[in-house]
């Protein structure tokens, strides 16, 4: 039987589910870590991982707003939630899906390059996806290794998506520039850029919640 692509089967209509659900969790005080939901990008996720074919021999690493490329990437829904009831939504790592996440800004960017960099030198299948906000793509270390991986060709493709927001700073105004710095220039050939309003706040729901 022809095996169906992870992003054929997950829809708009589950990742938008998938989020409600935990957020009403993390209304009713069940989940005691932060958690940073996203609304308003599914589609661009889902024609980035069909356009790709991004596919089990590919990794994809992000931050802390990951729920929607783990279950792109394959990782079963129930081992999803419980991964996040187990406070692990800001760093989810399921490497036997090999998808890697951090909650620290700028991390990831040089383990993205070198796994990119081991997969070229070893001529092994897969490429390396890293996922992030269009601040974390304004900091040295995204340049770095942007940089790094045009010089030498590297399998690796950066993903920024542009909310405008740095938790509740613009973006655009603390770097004096109405655009990335990146465009226009022959880095942008490994970046993939799109813009979306987040239905959600940065972080949480916008209020205190009680344990
Ligand atoms: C080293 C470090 N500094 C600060 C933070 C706090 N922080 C978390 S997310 C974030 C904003 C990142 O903005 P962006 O990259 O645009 O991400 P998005 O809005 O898509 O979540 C900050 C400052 C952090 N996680 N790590």
């Amino acid at each position: 039987m022809k095996s169906v692509s992870r992003a054929k089967r997950v829809t708009k209509a589950d990742l938008i589910q998938f989020e409600k659900e935990i957020g009403e969790i993390f209304a009713r005080g069940e989940i005691r870590a932060p958690v940073h939901l996203r609304e308003g990008r599914e589609q661009p996720l889902i024609d980035i991982f069909k356009k790709h074919k991004i596919g089990k021999n590919d990794y994809v690493f992000g931050y802390w707003d990951s729920h929607e490329l783990a279950l792109l990437k394959g990782v079963p829904r129930e081992e999803l939630k419980q991964a996040i009831l187990d406070g692990k939504s800001i760093s989810l790592c399921f490497p036997k899906y090999n998808i890697l996440c951090s909650g620290i800004v700028g991390s990831l960017m040089g383990t993205a390059v070198g796994v990119a960099w081991g997969l070229k030198q070893k001529r092994k299948k897969g490429r390396a996806f890293i996922f992030c906000g269009e601040m974390s793509a304004e900091t040295g270390s995204f340049f770095e290794a942007v940089k790094y991986a045009t010089h030498f060709d590297l399998p690796v493709i950066f993903v920024v998506g542009d909310n405008g927001l740095s938790v509740m700073t613009d973006t655009r105004e603390v770097w004096g520039s109405d655009m990335p710095w990146f465009k226009n220039t022959r880095y942008a050939e490994k970046i993939i850029y799109f813009k979306y309003k987040n239905g959600y706040p940065h972080s949480g729901l916008g209020k205190l919640i009680k344990f």
